[in-house]
């Protein structure tokens, strides 16, 4: 284990902590504002919220992973011999980030074809990405790194195109009140996740031992609760939007409860 200070012991502490109750907090109001949208927007926020709540779990996992990891006494931080372990957060992005990619096409209310196209590509292409960052991301030499950082970029590279192409083309059929928030909800999307890169090229700096290991914890950190939770509030803006749009502003109190 990298030697760290207290201090950025307790700064990744703190971040963690912090993210566990904002992913909780992000669960509870994006389920219960399920009764707010459509019916057609239901399972968006259902998703959206279940994003975070997988997230939830896994912080609280990384946390405890962390406090294992050291003993702090009398000021002294010393590692245990137990490493933390990254693999919460790449399971954790395995199954989050496609299933935020669904939420976005699901948002958008596409033909059940597209919906499915798209829903499908983008959740491989995400997961793929994912998958191929792992070897990397516990590596212990800078070329290994490297390589599987590379590997992972191609599918990251797809994502993005098809974000900004694929998904523009049907930004254009939306309603005209919600076409504004759509695409702040994709370059939200677009901003967070190209910052996943850069917190991985941490160690390709001038850092190093334990700011390099707080740097990226905490820089994961940031970007999950923006792209889980803060694009999760745009998503459920669309909805309201969309909603009042398609059921009429007070269509949706006329909408049968199902
Ligand atoms: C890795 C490895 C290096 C190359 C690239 C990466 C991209 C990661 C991304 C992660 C997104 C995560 C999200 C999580 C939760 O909400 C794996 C760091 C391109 C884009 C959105």
């Amino acid at each position: 284990m990298e030697q760290i200070t207290v201090g950025q012991f307790g700064l990744v502490y703190n971040a963690f902590s912090f993210t566990f109750a904002a992913m909780a907090a992000g669960t509870l109001f994006f389920w219960l504002g399920r009764s707010q949208v459509g019916p057609a927007y239901k399972t968006a926020m259902t998703i959206t919220g279940l994003v975070t709540a997988i997230a939830a779990y896994h912080y609280f996992r990384i946390f405890e992973s962390w406090t294992d990891a050291y003993d702090v006494k009398n000021g002294v931080i010393t590692a245990t011999g137990y490493a933390f372990n990254d693999a919460y957060r790449y399971v954790d992005w395995l199954l989050t980030v496609p299933l935020l990619l669904i939420e976005l096409v699901l948002v958008m209310r596409l033909s059940q074809k597209e919906t499915v196209s798209k829903a499908t590509s983008l959740g491989f292409a995400a997961a793929l990405m994912i998958i191929l960052g792992y070897p990397g991301e516990i590596a212990t030499d800078n070329s290994t790194r490297a390589l599987w950082g590379t590997l992972s970029t191609i599918p990251f590279a797809y994502v993005v195109w098809q974000l900004f192409s694929g998904l523009g083309s049907a930004i254009e059929r939306q309603p005209e009140s919600a076409r504004g928030l759509i695409k702040q909800a994709r370059l939200l999307t677009f901003a967070s996740w190209g910052f996943y890169p850069i917190v991985y090229m941490i160690p390709y700096t001038s850092l190093s031992g334990g700011a390099v290991a707080t740097g990226i914890q905490v820089g994961y950190t940031i970007a999950d609760v923006i792209a889980k939770v803060g694009v999760g509030i745009l998503v459920y803006m669309i909805a309201v939007r969309k909603s009042a749009a398609e059921y009429g502003e007070q269509g949706l109190a006329a909408v049968p409860a199902k």
